[in-house]
């Protein structure tokens, strides 16, 4: 075609802008740090393709669910609550119906996805360790966007992402075909609400961002020496121990987080550490301490300890359906045993040495459990102990820097790794690749064995972190955990992690902030000291 001088010119104009512009924003990727190469999801899918279209979605995104649990609540919700997600910039907001909203008014086009459809297999709503969490996402132009498999949404809403200039919800990158499913069936972080009271919504804050990352199992370290924060109808005494009238956990508030976990993939795991870390049950029944100047661990001589102990489990019974309750047995001197008279002559009467009653005291409190249906957990020293006497059903909880899952594992017992060299949040000297590339299954060849390692989980001791500081503390690095957890192995440990999962961990690291989760930066604050 013939093109007049003028237009000629323009012609031009657009060559050079474009020119300029291609030249500006290369170097603009080049500044920021961006590796288009990378998948920008955490943690990462098991297995993925992605390719070159540009997908715009919908803002009245529509939900249609199939399958055998098409009813199902819990996807209902996370789409409402993700919407609100993905489309956070939209100016009318989420509810609004309508099509003349200003947002929408924008749109002279119409979108590449309008439906989310998932397929619901299962029509069991009730989530236990090892339930199916597998799914495939196809994301295309044609397709539009599926999913087959429960839930994850958060895969899909990591793949969206709000482009400024056309004011609207982009998915770069596809068509996307993902097909994932945890490398790990316990995905834990550990709460502890007796050093420090958590409020319910912290808790469920805490909760809400374990989803992001797909973390599953949140370990409820409830009670210890220090407070008793939580309510029990059997005896209502024992919250005396909490810190104050006010910093305590009603029955309700505990249905509550159990419940809000629930509707995000997420089981509660509670923990009665006995019989050490037990000291705030005597402020309610000081009957519970071998004697007021002695107070830990709780009086082994005593059927009243262990009747306690039973009201406790029953009433905590109709509050934690998880199959797994957590015992503690961790660090329990006896010394108040050996020391107290009744006590002693209880031992003498007994022919027990005081470690003998350390084992009676944990078996006994493990058969309360079983008797409860429940699949008691106990911290290793249990096993360092008396492994051969300990329940075959036990699961071991590593949190010393020895390696116990190998040797418990080798005894064929279950076992999850929270290595306290790398796992424990509270430490925090400890940088985020520290984390990253701790593995669960070191030391573990045998893929029997393997098996057996049901997963891991960080610790988040409340010692030394209150609400204040409790959501930096825990992010970025839980992130490191999660990913390590969730992720096959091969696929996080080959390469250069500085080059393969920071700038991804940079990116998850903003999405929280985004989405209102308070986490430190990657790597200012907990970066180690530059070598002299
Ligand atoms: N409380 C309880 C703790 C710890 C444990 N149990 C703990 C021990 C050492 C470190 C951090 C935490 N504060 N009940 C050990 C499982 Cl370094």
């Amino acid at each position: 075609m013939l093109l007049k001088s003028q237009e000629h010119l323009s012609v031009l104009k657009v060559i050079i802008i474009t020119a300029l512009l291609i030249i500006f924003t290369s170097s603009l990727s080049v500044s920021t740090d961006v590796d288009d190469s990378l998948a920008y999801i955490w943690p990462l899918p098991a297995q993925f393709t992605s390719g070159n279209d540009t997908l715009s979605v919908d803002p009245a995104l529509y939900l249609s669910v199939s399958g055998k649990g098409s009813g199902s609540k819990i996807v209902k919700e996370a789409f409402e609550r993700y919407k609100a997600i993905i489309f956070e910039h939209e100016v009318e907001g989420v509810n609004s119906h309508s099509v003349f909203n200003n947002f929408r008014k924008r749109r002279s086009w119409g979108f590449d996805i309008g439906t989310l459809k998932i397929v619901v297999h299962s029509d069991n709503e009730d989530l236990q360790l090892g339930v199916d969490e597998s799914y495939t996402l196809l994301v295309a132009k044609n397709e539009g966007l599926s999913i087959i498999g429960e839930a994850t949404i958060e895969t899909f809403s990591q793949l969206c992402s709000f482009d400024y200039d056309t004011k609207s919800v982009l998915v770069y990158k596809a068509p996307w075909y993902i097909q994932d499913k945890p490398r790990f069936a316990f995905r834990g972080l550990l709460i502890d609400t007796s050093r420090h009271y958590l409020p319910v919504d912290v808790i469920k804050q805490i909760i809400e961002s374990m989803s992001y990352a797909k973390l599953n199992v949140l370990h409820w370290h409830i009670i210890d020496e220090q407070s008793f924060p939580l309510e029990v109808p059997t005896y209502p005494n024992l919250w005396k121990g909490a810190y104050s009238k006010w910093e305590r956990y009603t029955v309700e508030d505990a249905h509550e987080i159990v419940g809000f976990a629930k509707m995000r993939g997420i089981n509660v795991m509670a923990e009665v550490d006995v019989p050490g870390h037990a000291e705030s049950w005597g402020a309610g029944y000081p009957n519970l301490w071998p004697s007021p100047s002695c107070r830990e661990p709780l009086d082994v001589s005593k059927n009243f300890t262990f009747e306690v102990i039973s009201g406790i489990l029953s009433d905590l019974r109709k509050i934690f359906p998880f199959e797994l309750f957590h015992l503690g047995g961790d660090e329990v001197n006896t010394d108040c045993w050996s020391s107290t008279p009744h006590v002693k002559k209880w031992l003498r009467d007994h022919k027990m040495t005081a470690k003998e009653a350390y084992q009676y005291f944990v078996l006994t409190a493990q058969k309360i459990a079983i008797s409860k249906n429940w699949t008691p957990v106990n911290w290793e020293e249990t096993f360092n102990s008396f492994a051969s006497n300990l329940n075959p059903r036990t699961v071991v909880h590593n949190w010393l820097g020895g390696g116990v899952c190998p040797k418990a594992v080798a005894k064929g017992f279950r076992c999850i790794y929270s290595n306290q060299g790398f796992w424990y949040l509270d430490h925090l000297d400890v940088p985020w690749d520290e984390v990253y590339t701790a593995e669960p299954l070191e030391g573990i060849s045998d893929p029997s064995n393997q098996e057996l390692v049901l997963g891991g989980e960080v610790c988040m001791w409340g010692e030394t972190a209150d609400t204040s500081d409790i959501h930096q503390t825990i992010w970025p690095r839980a992130a490191a955990a999660a990913e390590r957890l969730w992720s096959r192995r091969e696929a996080i440990s080959s390469g250069n992690i500085t080059l393969t999962a920071l700038p991804r961990l940079h990116y998850f690291r903003c999405l929280l902030n985004r989405r209102g989760v308070q986490a430190a930066p990657v790597l200012n604050k907990y970066a180690r000291e530059p070598p002299i």
